[in-house]
């Protein structure tokens, strides 16, 4: 090994390494058609030279707002070998939500479908992105095109563990999305331990059906899968039928708790449909207890619960093998990382205690884009993060999440900070003001809800107003299913609206 390749931490030589390894295996089918490791490979290539005909440079932003498809897999791990910094949006976000992100993360290049490139023209250019480039549903697009016409031959830029490999947004309680600065370390020790602790091999076939603009269905799930040259079988979406179909050649799944009980609401899922599956894993939003003991009863198999976020990657997961998968509870700290329950002053709580989660490891990303305060703000001084989670301990490190201390909601496993929607409905005209709410949904776990109050002398928009309104500015997700009025939201002494109280007050009513 030459002294480049021994001082090279670009997350992408780990992956390059297994796919050459691979060689002709099916690194990919989508529909019938198969993607070898070596073809990713070359394809990969192709994109990095793509993209350095652009003009990137190491550390330039690239943001991404496509759905998914294997192109846009060859641009990810293309973006990581020139040593660029990937940067994936929500497709749901709107036009107006986009204009922040283009503003904070000044990205070099937008790769967008080529119907929002007309409605982003203007927007990109008063920001100074040097191009806009296209990427469809289909993996066609003019950065397909440009990458079609480059050599399939690139040499990977060598990085530092701590350099940066992505830039990933999340929300916060202010309202304001902040970029979760991760790097390349952060994916590599993450993707390696994930792949010892759940047993990867070359053998596997992963259904991969989540987005690839989050850390699920983007690391966890295509680290894993890609460093052990295992197979992906590749859903755009999570489409109950097709899922359903390919689930009997599968050995390993990875979903959000929707998936889950999508699957069981439907009697063609069966023992049969996971007879071939060795590993189920759930993880992003909580997963019911009573998912995980149905699911047994259905299938003979108990769901893998494991716990993490954007800013930490995987924290911890239940046992694989040699321990018991408890419903309710997240499992252990992965091998390498450390976890403590604290009080909000930073106290360090003794086991059986309920406090916030706090995490330190190499999976911990370095800080928020140009947000040093924030950063200051959710990180002690031994460089342990505050998760914002609440949670308990057992004597043995068994972690249950009981709640939350941030003001958030997790919806189909998207988190949707209340304060955003707030926000916005407070400026509609007539709204006094409003509380967001999460209540219990069938389908997404939570769903978001709106108390509003009119302002005073007004009439207060109705229902149907106010979602109406709220649909240019937010992403469907977060768009209220439902609105109610009250003449006054419940307050305690201090002035602090009881979002308690209206959950109390809506969850029986709430159907969905
Ligand atoms: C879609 N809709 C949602 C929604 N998804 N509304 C609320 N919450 C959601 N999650 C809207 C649609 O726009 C549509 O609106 C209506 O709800 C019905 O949509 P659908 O067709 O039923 O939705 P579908 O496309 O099937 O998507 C649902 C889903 C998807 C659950 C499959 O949201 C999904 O893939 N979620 C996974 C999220 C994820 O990957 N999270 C990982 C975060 S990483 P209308 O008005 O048009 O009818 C993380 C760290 C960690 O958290 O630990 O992993
Ligand atoms: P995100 O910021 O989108 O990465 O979401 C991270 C948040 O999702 C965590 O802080 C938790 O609140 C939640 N989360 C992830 N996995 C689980 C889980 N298994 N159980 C409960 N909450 C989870």
């Amino acid at each position: 090994m030459s002294s480049v390749m021994s001082n090279d931490a670009n997350l992408y030589t780990l992956l390059d390494a297994a796919f050459v390894r691979a060689g002709e295996r099916p690194a990919i089918i989508e529909n019938g058609r198969t993607l070898s490791y070596r073809d990713l490979r070359r394809q990969t290539a192709q994109y990095a030279n793509a993209l350095i005909t652009l003009g990137v440079t190491p550390g330039d932003r690239i943001m991404v707002q496509a759905e998914k498809s294997v192109s846009g897999v060859c641009l990810y791990l293309a973006t990581l070998k020139v040593g660029a910094v990937y940067n994936p949006l929500n497709t749901a976000y709107t036009a107006a939500e986009l204009d922040y992100f283009i503003g904070d993360a000044e990205p070099r290049i937008l790769i967008i479908a080529a119907s929002a490139k007309a409605k982003i023209a203007a927007l990109a250019v008063s920001k100074n992105i040097a191009h806009i480039e296209t990427l469809e549903p289909d993996g066609s697009g003019s950065i397909a095109d440009r990458a079609a016409k480059c050599s399939d031959t690139h040499t990977t830029v060598p990085r530092q563990s701590s350099d940066l490999a992505a830039l990933l947004y999340t929300s916060g309680t202010t309202g304001r999305s902040k970029g979760a600065m991760i790097t390349h370390n952060n994916l590599s020790s993450n993707a390696r331990t994930l792949s010892e602790y759940w047993s990867f091999s070359s053998n596997d076939v992963l259904l991969h059906a989540l987005p690839i603009f989050h850390v699920h269905g983007l690391f966890v799930a295509l680290h894993t899968a890609l460093l052990n040259g295992a197979t992906m079988l590749w859903h755009a979406k999570f489409d109950l039928d097709a899922v359903l179909k390919d689930l009997p050649k599968s050995t390993i799944m990875m979903g959000v708790p929707t998936f889950y009980t999508r699957l069981l609401g439907s009697p063609a899922f069966t023992r049969d449909s996971v007879k071939n599956m060795r590993l189920v894993i759930s993880g992003s939003a909580p997963l019911l207890a009573e998912t995980h003991v149905e699911f047994e009863a259905r299938t003979g198999q108990k769901i893998l619960e494991r716990y993490g976020m954007t800013e930490a990657g995987m924290i911890t997961s239940n046992p694989y093998a040699g321990g018991e998968r408890l419903a309710g509870t997240v499992g252990y700290a992965l091998p390498g990382i450390q976890v403590r329950i604290a009080a909000p002053d930073g106290k360090i709580l003794p086991i059986g205690e309920t406090g916030v989660l706090e995490v330190k490891g190499p999976n911990i990303f370095s800080g928020y884009w140009r947000n040093p305060e924030k950063t200051k703000e959710d990180f002690r001084a031994d460089g342990y993060f505050i998760s914002g989670d609440l949670s308990v301990m057992s004597p043995d490190g068994r972690v249950t999440i009981v709640g939350r201390a941030k003001d958030l909601i997790i919806s189909g496993g998207f988190n949707v900070y209340p304060k955003e929607i707030e926000t916005e409905i407070n400026e509609l005209p007539g709204v006094g003001e409003s509380a967001v709410i999460g209540l219990p949904h069938p389908d997404f776990g939570e769903g978001v809800v709106a108390v509003i109050t009119a302002a005073p002398g007004a009439t207060p928009p109705t229902e149907t107003a106010i979602i109406a309104a709220l649909q240019d500015r937010l992403a469907k997700f977060k768009v209220p299913k439902r609105v109610y009025v009250l003449a006054d939201l419940p307050r305690n002494a201090m002035g602090k609206v009881q979002k308690a109280e209206l959950r109390k007050q809506y969850e029986t009513t709430f159907k969905g």
